[in-house]
């Protein structure tokens, strides 16, 4: 721990004379900025990704093993921050890498949870356990406490009507009142300072953390109540203490509501705070800073920003929400019904009542412009699609009718995803605004997803590309294409592949004990949350089926069969029954194949708990086929589908979010895809409703219920739900998909067969990924979305005196 904790430090320091140049350098050139906030930052391991960055690996390599020391060993030794559930943070996560990249003048704004996401085992009956992720008990040296920034953020309270100071009287017409509330806690700014690849510039993530008012009650305390003394700063902390552990599914809870008020009003107040600093009108924040709200957990931004204006500033409101609406752009990432927030109006009248008010105000006008007043059902209607506030089994305020109406754009994060939300969930919304809805298609960063992670591949492409400028641009992997045939390169492929393919092995053997061949076997790996839409089942119960089939198997024809070693990880939120079954069902198939004598080394199932930035980094880069199998139609866009192709991992995949992007951009002939279109799916769901879904399912998966509920992996009680849900109506369409999702199998393994076939198709993966860097995405938000340009540091010679 000492020698990673020296090495951080010094890296460390590096950065804070960066940082404190870059930000100097912005303030001198007002340059418009991008903040971007996010109730999510999963930004894995930082040393490796800084020391890179700063283009210093080899200098440290060199300095550490004159004392002794791996650089290797030491990056292994440092804990992988979770505060991110999945994909939505991750994808900040890169953004961030590529916006201090390319230089652009750019602030994340998270939540410094004191505990990350749980940490996940898997206990003697397969079942997911959950700890506590006490992340913070250790020192983190990449982030650093800013004292000066402490923001008071106010909660509950009254709401009192403004009067004019000088007429004394109250105007309606001014839309003005005082909020007084009723509690105070403070936000404290931490630090991490963000350094991009081969620049200078170093921007900020800028994390709140909660803190007390008063940090003791004296008074209590002098008469001996020391628990009540503490009390306020233990309520206040307990604000920011844990990370909802909840990936595409709303958290109905007050805390979280808080959370996600006190994010944003922190963030507001900083950003404002330091327009002013450069003695700006307010009048001129959209051309100061673009607002992105990722997803709608900061959408209260938008009413907060109006309180501050028209309550504060003394704007008029219609001016105040131009500014607004200007400011702000909201992205959308997932379509499913029970991740879209609705938040009860009592709960926020309760907590924010001022903000209560001007959400009722913007609905009011809005409405009143946009819909007709009639009373007939043809406009009451449409008046309950347009609305932000549902009357449904509470009356509700609809975040993402709010983040619509305040925004001036609106994304989702691929083509089909995008296409959806316009034209079904805010068809309402895009009849009147056109334009507002754009497409910018998700992306990863090539430095952390293909650099760092896959040191062997990042110099192959590097020596056969005579350059590295790959790194920077990832659409110069195009010119791979040419070496897609030839042999030798593809030997030199194949063989990292199989140095990739044996770091895996020997962590599995260290982890579960288990022994894993290598050369002749193809890694087939799925990991991502475990969710009913990403259908890890479909996956496991294949596997089912393989196995019965190889039983059956005399020993000539299991000869001819192709060795694969099936890996799974995710964690399921811990209230998520069926996600739970899912695993444990997977963990005890996985004991029954892995113990089976008959089954030997032709089928392995392997779970690796606890799955984090960390263990993605390991696995990738190994892996041969990467399964992206959602039901058509509900994954937004899916980012690990991009990292894998880049890896030189071949997709298994259906017509879903990002897929469809990996298939155009590569053809369709170098992916296994199956199954059917989004545009079949509510024919096939209606089927399943009418018939019954057990009437319609394919025998092979008749079977594999069948002996599940015979009780070949444990009391199928425990299974119960899901098999039901599979014989009801089964809403994510297994049994439609599981005949060609069999077949697909079988392609692979034939494929398999003829190495030059197999590693072309995964050369041309990685050449046709060019377009999955986050890089390319970020360049399509500055441009269509925010209106920011890059404004690299110059080169400055106390800088490069460091080197
Ligand atoms: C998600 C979507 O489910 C993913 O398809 C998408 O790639 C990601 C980033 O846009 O956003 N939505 C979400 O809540 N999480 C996701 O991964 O966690």
């Amino acid at each position: 721990m000492g020698t990673y904790l020296a090495t951080s430090y010094t890296i460390r320091d590096r950065l804070l004379q960066l940082w404190n140049d870059t930000q100097e350098y912005y303030k001198k050139e007002k340059v418009k900025q991008v903040c971007y906030i996010s109730i999510e930052f999963l930004m894995g391991r930082f040393l490796q990704n800084a020391i890179i960055n700063l283009n210093l690996e080899e200098n440290y390599k060199k300095a550490l093993a004159g004392m002794g020391y791996a650089l290797e060993e030491i990056y292994e030794e440092e804990l992988d921050p979770a505060l991110g559930n999945g994909g939505l943070g991750r994808l900040a996560a890169c953004f961030l890498d590529t916006l201090a990249t390319h230089n652009y003048p750019a602030w994340g704004y998270g939540l410094r949870y004191n505990y990350g996401l749980f940490k996940q085992s898997i206990g003697t009956d397969g079942e997911q356990l959950e700890k506590t992720d006490i992340w913070l008990d250790k020192p983190y040296p990449f982030m650093v406490e800013n004292h000066f920034i402490r923001i008071p953020i106010g909660f509950c309270g009254t709401v009192e009507d403004y009067v004019d100071p000088n007429t004394k009287e109250t105007k309606e017409e001014s839309n003005r009142s005082i909020w007084k509330p009723s509690e105070y806690v403070i936000a404290q700014a931490n630090d991490i300072l963000i350094p991009g690849y081969g620049t200078d510039n170093t921007n900020t993530l800028r994390l709140w953390s909660a803190r007390a008012v008063e940090e003791l009650d004296f008074e209590k305390f002098s008469f001996g109540d020391f628990k009540g003394a503490s009390e306020q700063r233990l309520n206040a902390e307990n604000l920011t203490n844990v990370l909802y552990p909840n990936d595409n599914e709303a958290e109905g809870k007050e805390l979280r509501f808080k959370q996600q008020y006190f994010l944003v009003a922190a963030t507001l107040y900083d950003i404002i705070r330091r327009l002013k600093e450069q003695k700006r009108p307010l009048e001129e924040l959209p051309d100061f800073s673009a607002i992105q709200l990722n997803d709608t957990h900061p959408t209260l931004a938008i009413p907060e920003l109006m309180r501050i204006l028209v309550d504060q500033e003394m704007i008029e409101w219609d001016k105040a929400w131009e500014i607004t609406q200007k400011t702000f752009s909201y992205t959308n990432h997932t379509i499913l019904p029970e991740a879209l927030e609705r938040w009860p109006v009592k709960l926020i009248t309760k907590l924010l009542p001022r903000h209560m008010q001007i959400i009722e105000m913007i609905n009011w006008k809005f409405l009143e412009k946009n819909s007709q007043v009639g009373q007939n059902n043809k406009s009451k209607e449409l008046r309950s699609k347009l609305s932000i506030i549902e009357n449904s089994w509470d009356t509700l305020v609809r975040m993402a009718w709010l983040g619509c109406i305040g925004s001036h754009k609106v994304n989702g994060v691929s083509p089909i995803h995008s296409n959806i939300i316009k034209d079904q969930l805010f068809s309402h919304f895009s009849s009147i605004w056109p334009k507002k809805f754009v497409n910018v298609t998700n992306g990863v960063t090539p430095r952390r997803w293909l650099h760092a992670c896959n040191p062997k591949l990042s110099d192959l492409i590097t020596s056969t590309l005579e350059s590295d400028d790959w790194i920077y641009d990832l659409s110069h992997l195009s010119k791979l294409r040419e070496f897609a045939d030839n042999e030798d390169f593809q030997l030199k492929w194949a063989a990292i592949k199989q140095y990739n393919k044996k770091k895996l092995q020997r962590f599995v053997k260290e982890q579960f004990g288990l022994d894993i061949g290598v050369h002749d076997v193809i890694y087939d790996v799925q990991i991502k949350r475990i969710h009913e839409y990403k259908r890890q089942l479909m996956n496991i119960l294949s596997h089912v089926y393989n196995y019965l089939q190889i039983k059956k198997m005399t020993e000539e024809e299991k000869k001819q069969l192709e060795k694969k070693v099936v890996i799974i990880a995710g964690k399921a939120a811990p209230g998520y029954k069926a996600a739970k079954m899912i695993i444990k069902l997977i963990n005890r198939v996985s004991k029954v194949i892995n113990n089976d004598p008959e089954i030997g080394d032709l089928l392995k199932v392997i779970y690796i708990p606890n799955y984090s930035v960390t263990i993605a980094e390991l696995l990738i880069p190994a892996t041969d086929v990467s399964e992206h199998i959602s039901t058509p139609g509900t994954e937004a866009s899916g980012t690990s589908n991009m990292k894998f192709v880049l890896n030189g991992a071949i997709t298994l995949g259906t017509y879903d979010g990002a897929n469809l992007e990996i298939i155009e951009n590569i053809g369709e002939e170098n992916v296994f895809t199956f199954g059917i279109k989004a545009s079949e799916v509510s024919q096939v769901k209606q089927n399943n409703i009418e018939k019954g879904a057990w009437n319609l399912m394919p025998k092979s998966l008749q079977g594999v219920l069948g002996i599940i509920e015979e009780g070949k992996f444990g009391d199928p009680e425990e299974f119960r739900m899901i098999l039901q849900e599979l014989k009801g109506v089964d809403r994510y369409i297994l049994g439609n998909d599981f005949t060609s999702y069999l077949q697909a199998q079988k392609v692979i393994n034939e494929t398999w067969k003829n190495p030059e076939k197999w590693w072309k198709m995964s050369i041309i993966g990685c050449a046709g990924s060019g377009w999955a860097s986050s890089d390319r995405t970020i360049k399509d938000y500055a441009e269509t979305i925010w209106d920011i340009k890059p404004c690299p540091l110059p080169k400055i010679e106390s800088n490069s005196q460091l080197n």
